[in-house]
């Protein structure tokens, strides 16, 4: 079992796409953990991008998921860094496979709409930043044993 860190972030909130992204986790047979919308600070964006930092790409990065609310989620299940990341598609659209979410809503690189983290200690580093221990919501889905 995983737990992965996903952030729906200013562009798709802007473009109404909330219900349109949960669901595709939600049916695949992701359990949601914690959920959240929020201001996300300049601190905390620059927490959870650290792995960019002096990048080009950076500073209009962390400027882009502070310019508007964010929809943060904690999901988990078997594989779920993965599965997340395969839904998502690629950073860039152009790259992302019919299908994925950023192929299907998304058109330049930096407005892609949703981050999904890349490895079981980012997933943790990055829930720690938006989420208290006493936010995730253990419950058992009899369907779980279908999946
Ligand atoms: P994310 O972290 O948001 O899930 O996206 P990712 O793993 O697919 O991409 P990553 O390389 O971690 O980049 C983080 C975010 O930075 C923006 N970006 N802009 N060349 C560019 O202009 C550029 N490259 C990356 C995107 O918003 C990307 O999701
Ligand atoms: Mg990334």
């Amino acid at each position: 079992m995983e737990r992965t860190f996903l952030m729906i972030k200013p562009d798709a909130i802007e473009r109404g796409l909330i219900g349109e992204i949960v669901k595709r986790f939600e049916r695949k047979g992701l359990q949601l953990t914690a959920a959240k919308l929020l201001q996300v600070s300049r601190e905390q964006a620059e927490r959870h991008y650290e792995e960019h930092a002096g990048k080009d790409f950076y500073e209009p990065l962390v400027e882009f998921v502070t310019s508007g609310p964010v929809f943060a989620m904690v999901w988990q299940g078997d594989r779920a860094i993965g599965l997340s990341r395969s839904l998502i598609g690629k950073t860039d659209a152009l790259e992302a496979a019919p299908g994925t979410i950023r192929a299907d809503f998304a058109v330049h690189t930096r407005l892609n709409l949703i981050h999904g983290s890349d490895s079981p200690e980012s997933a943790e580093r990055e829930i720690a930043n938006f989420f208290t221990p006493e936010e995730m919501v253990n419950y058992t889905k009899s369907v779980q044993k279908w999946i």
